[in-house]
């Protein structure tokens, strides 16, 4: 019986101690990075890892550009999906999905000039 009682109290002693290990590896992996929003950051994933939760924080003048939250066809045609998400602060913080994320600047013609990133989260 003691022993028993024993185990139990184990057990819930080592469920506590994962559950806090978890929650601590997630605080641990969701990531923050900033990216100065202005043209040709195309290329600013490259050699990033981003994993789904984290956060990108996009920083610029809000006069002169925005953060569009678009698909993969608007991210290669350059065109703005209607009801697309758009962001305007010039301090963005914005979590990625499992997947493929993408953002373009909707100001006209900064898209095309490479104010856009396709960013894949695991
Ligand atoms: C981003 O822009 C700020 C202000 O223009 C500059 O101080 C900073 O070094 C830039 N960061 C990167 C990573 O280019
Ligand atoms: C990205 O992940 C790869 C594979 O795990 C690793 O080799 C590389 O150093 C990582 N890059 C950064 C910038 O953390
Ligand atoms: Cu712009």
């Amino acid at each position: 019986m003691a022993q028993g009682k024993g185990n139990v109290a184990g057990t819930v002693i080592v469920v506590i101690a994962l559950l806090g290990l978890m929650i601590h590896c997630e605080i641990v992996n969701a990531a923050t990075q900033t990216i100065n929003w202005t043209f040709n950051v195309v290329n600013w994933p490259q050699g990033k890892n981003f994993t789904a939760g984290d956060t990108i924080v996009f920083n610029y003048a809000p006069s002169t550009h925005n953060v569009v939250v678009v698909d993969a066809n608007g991210y290669t045609s350059c065109k703005i999906p209607t009801g697309a998400k758009v962001f305007t602060s010039g301090n963005d913080q914005i979590t990625l999905a499992k997947g493929q994320n993408y953002f373009i600047c909707g100001f006209p013609g900064h898209c095309g000039a490479g104010v856009k990133i396709a960013v894949n989260a695991v």
